[in-house]
């Protein structure tokens, strides 16, 4: 029986993975975020508490009273929210860190997940196939937050011996709980129009390519990494993941095949600066080497696949 918690778990990344850590172990899952009201569906594994990362005592209570075995933490001010506040950004993606790291350790957790970002590499990087050990400095606060992250994670797995893992996700395509908070979110905003029969006004300009992977392969490649035996491991910073790269000029074409009336207007906020500052695409080798990364959809059959179930909600 492993009793499992999750921060930040009312996300686009909790709530499907709620789905499929329920799926796959055998334990209670306590789904927490900082919300009062639950948004996740009945599942008679998952019990819903509110949690504020940012309070140490809280975080620490939670683990000793369930007997948390692994930690999923989710919670976190994703790139567009956190240049709009940086202070928020910092406490609780530092602060917030910090204290569960610290809280695994004092209460005994065996195993951590915390994902990272494409948003750690600054605008210095190789903008292909950028590496996982690199020196650009990121310019938002969300990138300076989870580069430093990813030291903390590997110096706590090197002091303590706290068996953290993360990856670096790219944008993340999904079609359940839409993302509000990030850079990449256009495209998924722009799938559910193109499938709505609406026009789309982007904020990021036609060229803009980013990397990108769908929230299946994502969920798959937490799985894997969190279940791979200790010392397949080799990275405790984070491992790169992605699928594939697309610019919103391209989506729209590719949405023009599933609705030949679909029109897009470009028109470059503040997230542009934030987009230009990243990289078009990462290097994968690390993880496919150490423990079998394999993503499966393309960008056709993810579009395909989003559009579906867009469609069906619209019913
Ligand atoms: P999200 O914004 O959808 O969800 C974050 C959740 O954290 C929200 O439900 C929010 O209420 C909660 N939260 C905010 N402050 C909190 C606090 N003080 N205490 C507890 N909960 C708090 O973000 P997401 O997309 O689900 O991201 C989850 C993780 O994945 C984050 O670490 C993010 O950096 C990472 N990530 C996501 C993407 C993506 O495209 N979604 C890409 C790269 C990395
Ligand atoms: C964002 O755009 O902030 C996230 C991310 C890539 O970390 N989707």
């Amino acid at each position: 029986m492993t009793n499992i918690l999750i921060t930040g778990s009312l996300g686009q990344v909790g709530s499907e993975l709620i789905d499929y850590l329920s799926a796959s172990f055998v334990g209670k899952i306590y789904a927490t975020d900082i919300r009062e009201e639950s948004t996740l569906k009945p599942n008679s594994k998952v019990s819903y508490e509110v949690l504020d990362v940012r309070n140490m005592e809280s975080v620490e209570n939670i683990l000793d009273e369930k007997n948390i075995h692994e930690v999923y933490h989710l919670a976190s001010i994703l790139s567009a929210k956190g240049e709009q506040d940086p202070y928020m950004a910092y406490n609780v993606n530092l602060t917030g860190t910090i204290n569960i790291l610290n809280a695994c350790v004092t209460e005994d957790v065996k195993k951590v997940f915390i994902p990272s970002t494409i948003g750690v590499y600054g605008p210095e990087v190789d903008k292909a196939n950028a590496p996982i050990r690199h020196n650009s400095i990121p310019t938002t606060m969300y990138g300076i937050t989870k580069f430093t992250s990813e030291m903390l994670f590997q110096y706590y797995h090197n002091k303590y011996g706290l068996d953290v893992r993360s990856l670096r996700y790219p944008g993340l395509l999904s079609y359940k709980v839409a993302p509000t908070a990030g850079t990449t979110d256009y495209a998924v905003s722009m799938i559910r129009e193109a499938a709505s029969g609406n026009s789309y006004e982007c904020y990021l300009e036609r060229n803009t390519k980013l990397p990108m992977l769908y929230m299946p392969d994502a969920m798959q490649a937490t799985l894997r990494l969190m279940t791979s035996p200790e010392e397949a491991i080799q990275i405790r910073t984070s491992y790169n993941v992605m699928g594939f790269s697309f610019s919103p000029g391209e989506l729209e074409e590719m949405l023009k095949e599933f609705n030949p009336d679909f029109t897009v207007t470009y028109k470059p906020d503040f997230r542009q600066k934030i987009a230009d500052s990243w990289p078009y695409s990462i290097d994968i080798q690390d993880a496919v080497n150490d423990w079998n990364f394999k993503p499966e959809f393309n960008l056709r059959d993810t579009v395909s696949d989003m559009i579906k179930n867009f469609k069906c909600q619209l019913i």
